[in-house]
């Protein structure tokens, strides 16, 4: 038994060494909550085996023959055995409780000085993410982020439960309405994610995603300067003065469902809008973003587009948004 228990366990743990299992590693948090999985993973994997084994040899070795009626010998508890059994798995859970606690303290401590981490607030809403960055007075549909500087994210939600994960980042979040909940990453790794809602929130929950940016300093500063021009000296785009239909469509999140080619954006969740925008009145374009469900687009039951941009949005914000699919789509006035 013990001969075959070494073979099988040098054959699997092979094979499970060689496999990927987990997604990259892009944040700090992410190496202390690897380092849970692992330690679970591994007590799981061998109390399984030790127990798996024994069953397994047992039914083999002491299996009665077919014309075997008696019953089997009488046996009264095993005060040693007992003590073991308790003893051992107490001590494995207790290790792997506070090996979490200590973990996720550590993944959500932020630094002294508020200088050194960005504090940004992230709402969802059925089926879209949308990133309010308040020292930057910008809102936006994707969450950029600097690499190696800690993110503290306040979440909410406008109408159900929600919950924020990006698998590379490895922290999850419920977004939940009436409250705030907070988390912290340190994404350490350049590149682009998929933020994912992981609280089964209605008909449009498989497609509630949104882009994660992680940027170098300069990219970032870019990325910063670039919101800067965009907002023309707008009071933080607020209800007041010129808003920028562009700016709105990608702000709202509506790339993330629509391709536009103006906008570049090409997901396929909703309608392609520059095939069916031509020939559309203001008014019915105006009517299909703050009430998508008054007339629902053949082929996309049940509908998934968010049904509260009319409180979203202001009124000018969305009046440039229709002037701006009206232009770019080549719709009828
Ligand atoms: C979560 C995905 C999603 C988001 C975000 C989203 N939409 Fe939609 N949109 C859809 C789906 C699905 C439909 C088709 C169902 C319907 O007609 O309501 C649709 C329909 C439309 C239509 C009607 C298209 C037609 O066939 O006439 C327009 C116009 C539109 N969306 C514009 C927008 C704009 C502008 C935004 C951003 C403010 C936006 N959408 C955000 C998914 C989305
Ligand atoms: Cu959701």
């Amino acid at each position: 038994m013990i001969v075959i228990g070494l073979l099988a366990g040098i054959v699997t743990g092979g094979v499970a060494y060689l496999i990927p299992w987990l997604p990259d590693q892009a944040s700090t948090q992410a190496e202390e909550i690897d380092g849970v999985y692992w330690f679970v993973a591994i007590i799981c994997a061998v109390v399984f085996s030790l127990v798996a084994g024994v069953s397994i040899y047992a039914g083999w070795k002491f299996r009665a023959p077919a014309d075997d009626m008696d019953d089997g010998s009488p046996i009264h508890g095993h005060t040693g055995l007992e003590i073991w059994w308790t003893a051992i798995p107490t001590v494995l859970v207790v290790a792997m409780a506070v090996w979490s606690a200590v973990a996720l303290a550590r993944a959500e401590t932020l630094p002294d000085n508020p200088d050194e981490y960005t504090t940004i607030e992230v709402t969802a809403a059925q089926f879209a993410w949308s990133f309010t960055y308040p020292e930057l007075e910008r809102t936006d549909g994707e969450l950029v982020l600097r690499v190696n500087e800690p993110v503290e994210l306040i979440l909410t939600a406008n109408d159900v439960i929600h919950a924020f994960w990006v698998p590379e980042f490895r922290m999850k979040q419920d977004a939940v309405p009436g409250i705030q909940t907070r988390t912290v990453i340190t994404p350490t790794k350049e590149g682009s994610y998929d933020v994912i809602c992981t609280e089964l929130c209605g008909p449009g929950h498989p497609v509630m995603r949104a882009g994660v940016r992680v940027l170098s300093d300069a990219d970032y500063e870019a990325w910063v300067a670039e919101g800067e021009e965009g907002a023309g000296g707008g009071e933080g785009g607020g209800d007041e003065g010129e808003a920028d239909g562009a700016s709105v469509f990608a702000e709202a999140g509506c790339e993330s469902c629509h391709t536009l080619a103006d906008a570049d954006s090409e997901a396929e969740v909703g309608p392609d809008l520059d095939s069916v925008l031509p020939g559309q009145e203001e008014q019915q374009i105006l009517t299909s973003i703050v009430d998508p469900n008054a007339e629902i687009s053949e082929g996309y039951q049940p509908n998934v587009m968010p049904g509260d941009y009319e409180d979203r949005l202001s009124e000018a914000e969305l009046d440039a948004l229709v002037a701006y699919l009206v232009e770019v789509a080549g719709a009828s006035r």
